[in-house]
């Protein structure tokens, strides 16, 4: 998979090099370029932002630089390849879900526009529909200073869906909100420590006794901590 980032701090995005999604890249599994916007900017300033027009306060992110560089990005003449998935992180987007990670790992080429300031002029999403297919995206709500770091939220969830890239691919079937639930605790040695203890039933050896148990505390959990995942209650 590809996945492209336009940022006007890629340094955001140096982490990347590190961890599970640092080794996919080695292997070639993950080919992420980081992009810095200002490089398609021709002034002396590198100006990315300009005053908004009606007026307000703060500055909007100027629509030039934007369209050179998915002009970079997106081969006018593609050929047989699939149009990328264009993610603009934003808090007025769609909200992001591991459904929503798990469609995004199905693309071959993503590209992360991170904005800053108070936005990108309009425009530039509706070039980029012409380019590719447009996601307005928010991580939840909330506001953040840009694009960067639900980008690199999102990054990582899309990017350990991707097949190796996660050794043990077991681990992604077990995890929270892979069945709608939240996940049941797990347990380590020592079985008794500072007072506490393992629940007994784990050390019974009875396996069924174990999957029944980890599925009630699955929908004890969910129903405690996110009765939203629940559905309406009648
Ligand atoms: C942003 C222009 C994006 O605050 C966010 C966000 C919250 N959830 N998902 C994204 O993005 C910041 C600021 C300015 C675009």
């Amino acid at each position: 998979m590809q996945i492209d980032v336009l940022t006007i701090f890629p340094a955001f995005f140096d982490v990347l090099e590190v961890s599970l999604l640092g080794r996919a890249r080695e292997a070639g599994l993950l080919d992420i370029r980081v992009h810095d916007l200002r490089d398609w900017t021709h002034d002396r300033h590198r100006t990315v932002d300009d005053t908004p027009y009606g007026g307000g306060a703060g500055m909007v992110m100027k629509p030039e630089p934007w369209g050179e560089a998915l002009d970079a990005l997106v081969p006018a003449d593609a050929g047989a390849q699939a149009p990328p998935v264009i993610v603009f992180p934003s808090p007025a987007g769609a909200r992001f879900s591991q459904s929503m990670a798990r469609e995004l790992a199905g693309a071959s080429h993503l590209i992360f526009g991170c904005g800053r300031y108070e936005g990108i002029d309009e425009r530039v999403f509706d070039y980029a529909a012409t380019r590719g297919d447009v996601r307005m995206v928010s991580l939840g709500d909330y506001v953040l200073n840009g694009g960067e770091v639900a980008a690199m939220a999102m990054i990582e969830a899309v990017g350990r869906l991707v097949p190796g890239v996660v050794g043990n691919p077991d681990s992604l079937v077990e995890e929270s909100h892979e069945d709608g639930l939240l996940e049941h605790p797990s347990y380590t040695k020592p079985a008794a420590w500072r007072g506490f203890e393992v629940p007994p039933v784990l050390l019974s050896g009875n396996h069924g006794a174990v999957a029944a148990w980890r599925r009630e505390q699955q929908l004890e959990r969910t129903r405690a901590r996110r009765p939203d995942l629940l559905g309406p209650q009648d």
